[in-house]
């Protein structure tokens, strides 16, 4: 029997939206509300996106968790409590679960189903999809809700075919879990992934080899569980928090210290860092001083601070110092975690720099670099993501005179789009959260919340007027990503090989590809181009409506 669903025998929809996570299914509901005959595809067997995949062991949300919640019901507000002020994967999952069912929202997704490929028709104005259960349906608009890191990347290593043992992707996590008791688990990666597992396997396997390539800075979490009288608060103040939410930079409502790291003396800021760290959160060193991403000799102070803090807590100074990060504090993802660097003060943990003695390749019996073999019953790829444009890549995406998304972007090298939102050549599609949008550098709810009502504006606005078709203009894009890339380069990230360039992916060309304006410069820049009758698109009517 094929896993593959059948649809009902609806073919035809006003909107067909790829992804049953947290941005489609929020599109869903609003498209829905507003009269709209909507289908989602989703891949998987239920609603989740990235938290019905990423299943690791200690898999949590970075971001704390009352921000990290849809906001546009004050019933859901009122009727969930997050237990922890950063919830872990299954606690994410299950109000993923609760919102779908208070919404009724799975009735309008078919899971198991894949779209392999989109094509806009422009006689019809329609996108015609191709599904892998072998059946076409048809939309006015194709929006795509794929994620940033839905396309899990496994590299290459010659041999792997070969390994006797298990082996799982952090980002592809087994629904069963997985059973780490009196094995020899060798884990490769110390992303925001690896560094979330490997204390939580360490205390479970009976070894455990880190093979680690580049060292990270992290900084603790200090979560906790949620007090009844501090969500209390939260509720009460909830619409002025949303609100600071939406205009702030990043999504979460915090702004930096508005002062240079040069204004204060090596004492203060000893001070200031100190006090950042006992408090834990993912910006509260980040956000201690205004130049730390701008400037590289202000970078450099808080960098050294992390580095002692690594000295100060990893027992072996052979190992501390092949833990020690050397690039811009922040310019890879932030990353918080619970007992990190702890655990290589446990006997059972070995960490291996594979900087320093590449990996050759995977044995039937474990892993063999340069100059050792390591000797495995399993292996954790925690490896990350082709991020950005992977999710949107591997589906075949055609527009106008059947060019594809993956040609016009060139790979990846020549992303271009307006406000994220949509690309030259196709017409009537949308991206949520994509590349160009403030996306992965901001509060993902906030700015998923953002572009689907920005979009179920634009879509109801274009049926009221009897408009059929929307494009981005050519020259909308090519000055909005210039802005895109102006504005990094007057930032570090630029200049650290990251997920953020396409750096990670052999073969993949290198480009920034987020907006850093800030997520409340960003709603503001939108919100005019809709106030303008959606300048920088071109509008069609319909032809019924063209001759009248
Ligand atoms: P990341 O952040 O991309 O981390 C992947 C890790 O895997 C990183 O340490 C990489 O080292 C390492 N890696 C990748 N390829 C190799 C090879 N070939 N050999 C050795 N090591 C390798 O992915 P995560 O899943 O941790 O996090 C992704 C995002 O999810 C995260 O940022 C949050 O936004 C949520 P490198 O640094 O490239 O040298």
């Amino acid at each position: 029997m094929s896993s593959i669903q059948k649809s009902n025998s609806l073919t035809d929809f006003d909107v067909v939206v790829v992804g049953a996570g947290f941005s489609g299914l929020y599109m869903l509901h609003r498209l829905r509300e507003a009269g709209f005959s909507t289908r989602v595809f989703e891949a998987g067997d239920n609603v989740g996106g990235t938290w019905y995949w990423n299943r690791y062991p200690g898999a949590r949300c970075d971001v704390e968790s009352i921000y990290y919640n849809y906001t546009f019901s004050e019933d859901m507000l009122k009727e969930w409590s997050w237990s922890a002020k950063y919830a872990e994967q299954p606690e994410i999952l299950s109000y993923i679960n609760y919102v779908a069912d208070k919404f009724d929202l799975r009735r309008d997704v078919q899971f198991n189903t894949r779209v392999q490929s989109a094509q806009f028709d422009d006689k019809k104005n329609r996108w015609d999809v191709q599904l892998n259960n072998g059946e076409k349906v048809s939309a006015q608009y194709f929006i795509t809700a794929v994620g940033c890191l839905s396309a899990s990347n496994v590299p290459k290593f010659k041999g792997l075919e070969n390994f006797k043992g298990e082996w799982h992707h952090t980002g592809h996590w087994p629904h069963e879990g997985v059973d780490f008791q009196g094995k020899r688990v060798g884990i490769i990666g110390t992303g925001s992934s690896g560094i979330q597992a490997i204390p939580v396997i360490a205390k479970e396997a009976k070894h455990l080899t880190v093979f680690q390539r580049t060292p990270q800075y992290s900084s603790p979490a200090r979560n906790t569980p949620n007090d009844p009288e501090y969500l209390k608060n939260i509720r009460k103040n909830y619409w002025e928090i949303r609100t600071k939410m939406r205009h702030s930079i990043t999504g979460i409502p915090e702004e930096p210290r508005n002062i240079s790291v040069f204004d204060e003396s090596p004492e203060e800021r000893q001070k200031v860092f100190e006090e950042a760290w006992q408090k834990g959160g993912l910006l509260n060193l980040t956000y201690t001083y205004n130049d730390l991403s701008i400037t590289p000799e202000a970078n450099a102070i808080v960098a050294e601070f992390i580095r002692s803090k690594i000295r100060e807590t990893v027992k072996k100074p052979e190992v501390a110092e092949k833990l020690l990060p050397r690039f811009f504090y922040g310019t890879k993802r932030t990353i918080i975690d619970t007992d990190y660097f702890e655990t290589y003060n446990r006997d059972n943990v070995l960490l291996v720099d594979v900087k320093e003695a590449p990996i050759q390749e995977i044995t039937a019996t474990g892993v063999k670099t340069a100059d050792a073999d390591y000797e495995l019953d399993m292996i954790v790829f925690a490896t990350g993501f082709d991020a950005m444009t992977g999710p949107l890549f591997k589906m075949d995406i055609r527009g106008k005179d059947g060019v594809s998304l993956k040609e016009k972007w060139a790979g990846g090298s020549h992303t271009r789009t307006y406000l994220g939102l949509g690309t030259a050549g196709f017409p009537n599609m949308f991206m949520l959260t994509g590349p160009e949008s403030p996306s992965v550098l901001s509060n993902m709810m906030v700015s998923i919340e953002q572009h689907v009502e920005w979009v179920s504006d634009c879509i109801s606005y274009m049926r009221d007027q009897n408009q059929a078709v929307i494009e981005v203009k050519e020259e909308s894009e090519n000055t909005w990503s210039k802005h895109c890339r102006d504005i990094a380069d007057q930032t570090l990230f630029t200049k650290t090989d990251s997920w953020y360039m396409g750096a990670n992916i052999e073969g993949k060309a290198r480009g920034f590809q987020i907006y850093l304006g800030g997520v409340g410069t960003y709603r503001k820049i939108c919100d005019e181009v809709a106030e303008k009758g959606y300048e920088g698109f071109i509008l069609k009517a319909s032809e019924k409506s063209a001759v009248n």
